[in-house]
């Protein structure tokens, strides 16, 4: 209401706006807060009911009966001590020793961050994860983290979500005092798909350790160490653990292939140790890390680097707890699983079985497995919602080792194709996204390089190019900009650099950068940057965790921000509300404050009258209320 008041006023039209004039002119605040929010969700519902939501349209319906799903009860009185403790009173290099010294293999649970990233297109809603956050508190607190939050939940959040991935932080760091939380740090490209400046980088870093965050793995898209020493030096500076990770790709085994080999793996590693990393993150993005190479990488860096390993991989060719039970007899401290009902295929091992496979071994993770049982029960009631991002991935797939697709991106790329019509011609795509890897030199494929190299892969099969005519140096080519951006150095380098002949091609002449792209950023004035977004949101206030979102997405966050106005606080409905909404007879709760709960009901929907809009008849707290929207279909 605020904004339609904005909007409308005759000084904001005449372009006399600024930021007096708000305080100035209080009929701008002529609503009540508490009523309009629920005018605004009703709304919301009413348009959702009436219209059906973009992003589930032609896609596969949920089962009919769908409840809310129940979380487990807690299994003990108050809340048991977890990592979290040892963090907060000891310090990182506390957890570091600690974690070295204890035998047990230790759990990372991911499915509030890659597990549905991976199988649900990062889809899954805050409310769904809070709900059961108390449970894992209470049952799970042997877990070493639960990483919930980075990657891409964060731009997800706002764009297709309608929620503040801030807040989300904030309310699961609340529900889970004991365990530490993680997240996933793409080092300079934040939790974007570019460099940015090191001031945002740093900002960036101190609000999420603000807002919650206590383990950051942070890595580079192309391994480049130069390229992630901001980041680190960001998280040490907070006093929390900074995982320096590398990246694994290709096949270490492979005797034909000398570029990513154990001597590359440990020199790296070193590298991460002498940047100041607590521990060393191992991140198979892909999945490609084989049992046998597993027993040799782990050993190897144990070794010769020393720090405590964290290793994290994907199941898409269906033998990822294979791989975790060598990396576990070759002594590898940490590794991530997913909670069954959202493990295997493109995401993370199954949690239940790995717990098991160890039970009653010198590795036992001490895990009780009715917690994961009754925990991974909510979560496959919670994925049935979720029926429309579901890829339609039926068994594991041997081909990754082909194409070596990242398991977050795997799905995504999947539903590219298919938005640009060549689903059916998928394998092509895989076998293609190959050769583009091979064009560049073989590189780290992973958020952002991955989304390149998937933008070349799709263009070519698009414009039926092969890889020789876009190596003929007499053919012209037009390039995607991220494919220009990266082999102008704009992610920084790959080991060994750039293949000459495709960089001149690509490049057209122009020079490219050799040193970190930070360096030739210019720092963002943080106050300007907030008074810019405040200005485009319609002149909202812009707090510190908003200007993080501003600054990483612009656009993104800007649109967020004005829906905002318009939609009221959704993040508090039903999942299936949100996506479906409701139909003549349903009723709902929707907790907008703590305490503070709508009781929803809707009455009746109208026809479509002559100026082409539907009356919708609620019941909210018992006191009839119509809304009226246009009906779009
Ligand atoms: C990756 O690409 O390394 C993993 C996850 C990132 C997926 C996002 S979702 C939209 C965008 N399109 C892609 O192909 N990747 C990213
Ligand atoms: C991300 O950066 O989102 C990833 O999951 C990379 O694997
Ligand atoms: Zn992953």
């Amino acid at each position: 209401a605020f904004v339609e008041n904005l909007l409308k006023h005759p000084t904001f039209l005449n372009y006399e706006y600024h930021t007096k004039f708000i305080d100035q002119t209080p009929e701008l605040f002529d609503f009540a807060p508490r009523r309009d929010r629920a005018t605004k969700i009703l709304r919301y519902i009413a348009d959702i009911s009436v219209n059906g939501h973009p992003e589930t349209e032609g896609r596969a319906l949920p089962r009919a009966d769908l409840g809310i799903p129940k979380p487990p009860a807690p299994r003990t009185d108050g809340i048991p001590h977890g990592t979290r403790h040892i963090l907060d009173e000891f310090g990182p290099q506390a957890v570091a020793d600690w974690m070295a010294e204890q035998p047990h293999l230790l759990i990372t649970d991911t499915t509030m961050r890659d597990g549905h990233q991976s199988l649900l297109a990062t889809r899954m809603r805050s409310i769904d994860m809070i709900r059961v956050a108390p449970a894992y508190a209470a049952n799970m607190s042997g877990l070493y983290s639960m990483e919930c939050w980075g990657g891409a939940t964060f731009d997800v959040a706002y764009r297709f979500l309608q929620e503040c991935p801030w807040q989300r932080l904030r309310d699961l760091r609340a529900a889970m005092p004991n365990l530490m939380t993680q997240m996933l740090l793409r080092a300079s490209n934040g939790v974007g798909y570019t460099n940015y400046p090191d001031n945002v980088v740093q900002a960036f870093i101190k609000q999420a350790a603000t807002s919650g965050v206590d383990v950051f793995r942070v890595f580079d898209s192309l391994n480049w160490v130069e390229n992630m020493r901001v980041a680190m030096d960001a998280v040490i500076a907070q006093n929390k653990v900074c995982e320096g990770t590398i990246c694994y790709t290709g096949d270490m085994m492979d005797p034909d292939q000398n570029k990513y080999d154990r001597a590359y793996y440990v020199q790296m590693g070193k590298d991460l140790k002498a940047a100041g990393a607590h521990i060393l993150g191992l991140k198979d993005m892909a999945g490609l890390l084989k049992p046998g190479a597993a027993r040799v990488l782990i050993e190897a860096l144990k070794e010769e680097v020393g720090l405590p390993i964290h290793f994290h991989t994907h199941d898409t060719a269906g033998i990822a707890s294979g791989t975790i039970l060598a990396a576990s007899e070759a002594g590898v401290d940490a590794v991530d699983c997913a909670m069954d009902a959202l493990s295997g295929n493109t995401s993370q091992a199954t949690m239940g079985t790995v717990v098991e496979a160890l039970r009653h071994t010198e590795r036992d993770t001490g895990l009780d497995i009715g917690a994961i049982r009754e925990i991974s029960n909510y979560w496959e009631a919670v994925r049935d919602h979720y029926a429309a991002f579901e890829s339609g991935m039926q068994a594991p797939a041997s081909e990754v080792y082909l194409h070596e697709m990242p398991g977050g991106q795997f799905t995504n790329l999947k539903a590219q194709a298919r938005s640009m019509g060549l689903e059916h011609r998928w394998h092509e795509v895989a076998q293609t996204y190959a050769d583009v890897n091979d064009m560049f030199g073989d590189i780290v494929k992973v958020t952002p390089s991955s989304k390149v190299v998937g933008d070349m892969a799709l263009m070519m099969v698009s414009q039926g190019l092969t890889r020789a005519e876009v190596e003929n140096p007499k053919k012209d080519v037009s390039f995607p900009d991220s494919v220009v951006e990266m082999m102008k150095g704009a992610l920084g380098q790959p080991p060994g650099g750039w293949p000459d002949a495709i960089q001149k091609k690509v490049l057209k002449g122009e020079k490219p950068l050799q040193d970190r792209p930070g360096k030739h950023l210019k720092p963002v004035d943080l106050e300007a940057a907030r008074a810019q977004a405040s200005k485009a949101a319609g002149g909202v206030e812009i707090d510190d965790e908003d200007l993080m979102g501003y600054l990483m997405y612009p656009k993104v966050f800007t649109d967020y921000r004005l829906r905002h106005e318009d939609y009221g606080p959704v993040r508090t409905l039903p999942t299936q509300t949100f996506f479906y909404g409701m139909e003549p007879g349903d009723q709902i709760s929707a907790e907008i404050d703590p305490g503070k709960t709508l009781e929803i009901r809707l009455q009746a929907m109208g026809e479509t009258n002559d100026a082409g809009e539907v009356k919708v008849f609620f019941e909210l707290n018992g006191q009839p209320r119509t809304v009226r929207i246009p009906n779009r279909k």
